[in-house]
């Protein structure tokens, strides 16, 4: 049977999607024809020069932490004409004719694809799967262009209804399956159970073959490489207020005895050796939610695995299970950059908003002894907490700094449906009439700050911890006066050149 997989994404949004490949490939093991139409390497009709430029300025606040590399994924894209996405979709749809079309969704993403959908006279089957129809399956299979609804895993149930709907066998009880009988029915849906997780050794190789090679454009403290983003474990432990997962592992209590689970290392050895031999890919960011949760007997065998493969690799780690030890195995397997949630510099707030129980002498540790082992290191860092106040970002900042972090992440929170967040402040997306995309966050403000405010932290993050804390009163009044912020930019960039570049 033909399936055509959609990831419709911002144009450049080029994070290979980890469900889609996966699926992908297990589709192909059992003898189905595959394609992808994807929007990340579409050039919109309203693309222009200074959106592109406005990109770049937003990385970062507009400081340029590492050494450029010879060329950028944009300059991949110059040649590109550019397309009418509907146009481009339909021409698709009409080439490669599919029996089921298979798209993969987030929140942010959701109504983008969705919108999409709506706009081609569609005569195929239509399933939404991913982690937005996961936790929202009703307000999803309601669409009337949607017939089926993935609800967790996918690795199995899509298989089998690919195979029932090739051989008109009945539908209606495959699990983790919402299922609407016809297009035009009377509003009765059919809601399966789930079944139990999917061994993880035994899923295939993810399948890149459907995807634009310019995924792979890996650029790394001034080098390019070939990488991609690769999934080696399932789930998470914690219950962070701002994350789905402690939803998702309620939602699957009776799936199996552990939500949190790896994939063995010598199935992870395998796929990397694989992807290294046919794609040359020796850049990996694993994808778990936290790599170092994987316990110490198996990363070592591991790196028994990868050691010879000579790759490398990011992720990233929850601070609690950092240890010298572990960091030291991580180090000699090829790791090269870690990521580590902060979120915020305030220890009450972490604790009694976020539901993280660790302290900022944890966290400093952890973040020493990943820079002993020459590890690159980034932190993640949310503003617009409920209750937040403009000292509290300070606080933030403030402790980035003192662990002289480079190059901080910084996001707005977007409470997704789900998360105790979004349901302890009985936050809804559909009072906004659309779902925000990532970038409007701020709509949905829970601090104590203005939505200007919020917005000139976002801006002025990284340039908070470039500068002596002298100059940040300067910062303060860049706000009225955008010639002084490009200023303060430069002179910012001239101290990142000086101390960190050389
Ligand atoms: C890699 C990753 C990314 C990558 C790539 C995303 C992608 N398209 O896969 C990038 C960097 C782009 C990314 C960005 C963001 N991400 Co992200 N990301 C992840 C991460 C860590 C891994 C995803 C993955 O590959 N999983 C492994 C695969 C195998 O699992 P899967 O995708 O869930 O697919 C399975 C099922 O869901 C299902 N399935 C999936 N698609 C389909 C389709 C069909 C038809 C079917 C039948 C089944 C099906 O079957 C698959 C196999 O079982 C997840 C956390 C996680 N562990 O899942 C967060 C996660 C998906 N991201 C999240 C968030 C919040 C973001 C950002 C908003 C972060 C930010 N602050 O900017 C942005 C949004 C970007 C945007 N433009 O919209 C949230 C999503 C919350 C939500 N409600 O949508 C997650 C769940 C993290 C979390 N724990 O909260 N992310
Ligand atoms: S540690 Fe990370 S992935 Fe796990 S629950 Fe917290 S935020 Fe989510």
């Amino acid at each position: 049977m033909k399936v055509l997989f959609v990831n419709c994404t911002n144009f450049l949004d080029a994070t290979l999607p980890g469900g889609i490949s996966i699926l992908s490939s297990v589709l192909k093991k059992y003898g189905h024809e595959v394609a992808l139409f994807d929007t990340a390497f579409l050039k919109p009709k309203n693309w222009s020069k200074d959106k592109e430029k406005k990109i770049k300025k937003k990385l970062s606040g507009g400081i340029a932490f590492h050494k450029s590399t010879p060329y950028s994924l944009k300059d991949l894209v110059t040649n590109d004409p550019q397309v009418d996405i509907v146009e481009e979709f339909s021409k698709f749809i009409n080439e490669f004719n599919p029996s089921l079309i298979a798209v993969s969704a987030m929140t942010t993403n959701y109504e983008k694809s969705l919108d999409l959908i709506k706009k081609i006279n569609l005569k195929c089957k239509v399933i939404f799967g991913g982690v937005h129809p996961t936790l929202m399956p009703e307000s999803v299979i309601n669409q009337k262009e949607i017939d089926f609804v993935c609800i967790g895993e996918g690795d199995e149930a899509l298989p089998e209804l690919c195979h029932y709907l090739e051989n008109n066998n009945d539908i209606s009880g495959i699990k983790n399956l919402y299922i609407k009988p016809e297009k035009e029915c009377d509003g009765r849906v059919i809601k399966n159970d789930l079944r139990p997780f999917v061994d993880l050794d035994s899923l295939p190789i993810p399948d890149l073959s459907i995807f634009d090679p310019r995924y792979f454009f890996r650029p790394f403290l001034g080098n390019i490489y070939k990488g991609i983003f690769m999934s080696t474990s399932r789930g998470c432990p914690r219950g962070c207020a701002y994350c789905v997962n402690d939803k998702l592992r309620t939602l699957f209590k009776g799936c199996g005895a552990h939500y949190m689970r790896f994939q063995s290392p010598r199935i992870v050895a395998r796929n990397i050796e694989f992807l290294r031999n046919k794609y040359e890919i020796t850049w990996f960011k694993f994808s778990d939610d936290t790599f170092l949760l994987r316990p110490l007997e198996q990363l070592y065998e591991l790196k028994d695995l990868l050691k010879p493969l000579d790759i490398m690799f990011g992720c990233s780690v929850d601070p609690a299970t950092v240890t010298e030890e572990k960091v030291k195995v991580a180090k000699e397997m090829g790791c090269v950059a870690m990521s580590i949630g902060i979120e915020t510099g305030n220890e009450k707030i972490r604790r009694d908003v976020l539901n993280r129980h660790i302290s900022n002498q944890q966290i400093k540790n952890a973040i020493g002894i990943v820079k002993n082992y020459g590890i690159k290191i980034s932190t993640f860092n949310v503003i617009g907490l409920p209750g937040e106040t403009k000292e509290n970002v300070y606080e933030t900042i403030r402790f980035n700094k003192e662990l002289e972090i480079p190059d901080a992440n910084v996001y707005i929170l977007y409470p997704f449906p789900g998360t105790s967040i979004y349901e302890d402040y009985k936050v809804s997306l559909e009072d906004h009439g659309h779902i925000p995309p990532m970038d409007e966050a701020y709509i949905f403000n829970l601090s104590k700050m203005k939505k200007e405010d919020l917005l000139f932290f976002l801006k002025t993050f990284n340039l908070y911890l470039v500068l002596p804390e002298s100059y940040w009163y300067k910062i303060e009044s860049a706000k009225r006066n955008p010639k002084i912020y490009e200023e303060l930019i430069e002179f910012a960039q001239e101290i990142i050149d000086k101390k960190y570049k050389e």
